[in-house]
């Protein structure tokens, strides 16, 4: 078993998902042999692992030879065999086209693509492995080589922006940790960064822009009690350097939006927490940040990104009411609008649509985190939007907000551990993007019908009176109200409707 776990981390800290694969099947073979046939295969393992160490290539994989280009760097494409991805109407049975997505089609006065501003979550496409808490990594896209090189970095964006074009999307997420290798210093990091945002910049030509960019700062063990609310000046320090530093990057490629997610600001246990202080502190923090974006004259919105639990046990921004709260409190409204993740909004035990309509009505509703939980898990699945009704509820919010503009929907969604090749990758986000476009025409259809804001309006319609648009105005008070009551006598009070307003909204889907 030791021999196990020294191979591992071996493996791990070679950053080699092929030699850790190859060192667990070393493991096996050696808890089933004889004592001397285990010596033997130990030496012959040691063997094989360091030729596999000395031979793994910085640049091409030596199993998938013919595309390695002269300068060793990938030849041809990334998704050979996936066409560029076309509109064929519902009647399609080709996974890889849209049924319902049609970009340039016009849905209430605007084209489905700027109500729909579609981007992809680069971690999760090209960082992620299907590794769990329970298992190792499932996917091993063809063009990665096993180490976190900055070459692998560059190649890994050729392939985002391949897949962004096939896919005919304009917009794409990043933390700045998933595109480019931390260095051994905080000024190595910026240069690694450096270099592949300039490819970055460079791939993205006229059309592609970031949605939004953001810090990864819950990875590296020194965020381990959160960034902005450690307890740690240093780390707060450090995450304030993380953060202008990505600011500056979003910026140099032309991103929309820079969020926030809380990451690990939150707590594990009151008892050893000084709360009113933390969030004094993430409150300072995002002062800093409003500043400088100012003064680097970058225009985007800073978005808020709320989520109740996971990493820690309570993190501050619960939910959209809760983040509210916190800038009100702190003076900050104005400044921030919020990135509704429809799975973190079940995880707080809301629906999706219930934390669009909070944002929205408080002028806040600024992105969408385009994804959704399983309703027998308790976590954050982060899993392709598919069902008709949640894509349809969403998209009602979205048109009374007028669009989303210059936040979109970002799919920050993830392959199941068990989709393992390229093409699913593809026909993830077609579906996705074909399930929002659902419920972009539904919600359409329900509003162009009027029933069920017609229901709504008469449920209220007794405030559409002369003493109701005194109560709406705030001039009515308790006594000229008692003094009604006297002469009315018991109020009628009229159903809600629920069932018809469910039908109402099935006959749309
Ligand atoms: C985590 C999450 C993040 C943010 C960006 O649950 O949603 O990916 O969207 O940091
Ligand atoms: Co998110």
């Amino acid at each position: 078993m030791v021999v196990c776990a020294c191979f591992s981390s071996l493996c791990l800290s070679k950053a080699s998902t092929f030699l850790f694969i190859k060192s667990g099947l070393v493991c096996m073979m050696l808890e089933n042999r004889s004592m001397s046939g285990r010596v033997l295969l130990l030496l012959l393992s040691v063997n094989v692992i360091s030729f596999i160490v000395n031979a793994v290539p910085e640049t091409c994989p030596a199993d998938l030879g013919e595309k390695c280009g002269e300068d060793g760097e990938w030849g041809g494409e990334f998704f050979p065999g996936i066409p560029k991805i076309k509109y064929e109407g519902p009647s399609s049975k080709n996974p890889l086209a849209y049924k319902w997505y049609n970009a340039e089609e016009v849905i209430l006065g605007k084209k489905m693509k700027d109500w729909l501003r579609f981007s992809v979550a680069f971690w999760h496409t090209f960082r992620g492995t299907g590794a769990d808490p329970f298992g190792a990594p499932t996917k091993y896209w063809p063009w990665e080589d096993g180490t976190n090189s900055i070459a692998m970095a560059k190649r890994r964006m050729r392939a985002n922006f391949e897949f962004l074009n096939k896919l005919g999307v304009d917009r794409w997420c990043f933390h700045d940790r998933d595109i480019a290798p931390d260095g051994k210093t905080l000024q190595e990091t910026n240069s690694n960064l450096d270099e592949v945002v300039a490819l970055a910049k460079e791939l993205q030509g006229d059309k592609i822009r970031p949605l939004w960019g953001t810090a990864q700062l819950f990875l590296h063990p020194r965020y381990m009690h959160g960034a902005a609310t450690s307890s740690e000046l240093g780390v707060y320090a450090f995450a304030a350097a993380q953060v202008k530093k990505a600011m500056e990057v979003t910026h140099y490629l032309g991103g929309e939006n820079y969020v926030f997610w809380g990451g690990r600001e939150g707590y594990q246990t009151l008892l050893n927490t000084d709360m009113e202080r933390e969030l004094d502190h993430l409150a300072r923090f995002l002062e800093a940040a409003v500043a400088y974006k100012k003064k680097i004259g970058f225009n985007g919105t800073l978005l808020i990104e709320p989520k109740p639990q996971e990493p820690t046990k309570h993190q501050y921004d619960w939910d959209a009411a809760t983040t509210l709260n916190f800038l009100r409190k702190y003076g900050l409204l104005g400044e921030f609008k919020l990135n509704i993740e429809c799975n973190h909004a079940t995880l707080s035990g809301h629906s999706c649509h219930h934390d669009l309509e909070t944002a929205r009505i408080n002028g806040l509703l600024g992105n969408i985190d385009a994804n959704t939980g399983d309703p027998q898990v308790g976590w954050d699945t982060d899993q392709f939007m598919t069902d008709i009704g949640e894509a349809t509820m969403v998209m009602l919010s979205v048109i009374k907000n007028g669009g989303l503009a210059p936040g979109g929907f970002n799919f920050d969604a993830k392959l199941r551990r068990e989709s393992t090749d390229v093409e699913d990758l593809f026909i993830a986000h077609i579906s996705g993007m074909d399930t929002l476009a659902r419920g972009l025409r539904n919600a359409a259809k329900l509003i162009e019908d009027g029933s069920l804001a017609e229901l709504v309006r008469k449920r209220y319609s007794s405030f559409d009176t002369e003493l109701g648009g005194q109560i709406e105005a705030g001039k009515a008070d308790f006594e000229m109200l008692e003094k009604n009551v006297m002469e009315w006598g018991e109020p009628k009070v009229a159903s809600a409707k629920q069932e018809l307003a469910e039908m109402i909204f099935q006959s749309a889907l």
